[in-house]
């Protein structure tokens, strides 16, 4: 007996792009290019070098895989227990939240200094999670 398990994704990339780009075909004496050539490049460029993005989810009394984040990334946690949490740096103070339960979040950025960062939850001190900032 086979169990066939047929999943697909299909990402719709709706994304067009188009650049204009200039044929650069110098050729030295030989054709001449006839009419009026506009050529308006609009080079839109979109840096995106945001920190967006990093999230913590708990679950279960658990923080879930270890994070790696950008220095001062803002990390959202969302609590999916019905319990409060924290998310309490073990050493220092670089970061400190308190999480409501049934889907509640919570928003801190993470520190600016690059390096290995094990958190706790005050309420429930089994509770560990690492971030890591580089
Ligand atoms: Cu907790």
């Amino acid at each position: 007996m086979k169990a066939i398990q047929a999943r697909a994704a299909l990402p719709l990339t709706a994304a067009l792009l188009l650049v204009g780009c200039a044929s650069g075909g110098g050729s030295p004496g030989a054709s001449t290019a006839q009419g009026t050539a506009t050529a308006s490049a609009t080079a839109t460029e979109t840096t995106t070098a945001t920190t967006a993005g990093a999230a913590i989810t708990i679950k279960d009394f658990d923080y879930g895989a270890p994070l790696t984040v950008a220095p001062g990334a803002v990390v959202t946690v969302t609590n999916k227990d019905t319990a409060g949490h924290t998310v309490t740096v073990d050493d220092g103070s670089a970061f400190d939240v308190n999480v409501r339960g049934n889907g509640g979040t919570a928003t801190f950025t993470a520190p600016s200094l690059p390096g290995t960062y094990p958190y706790h939850c005050t309420y429930h001190p089994n509770m560990h999670g690492t971030l890591t900032v580089k």
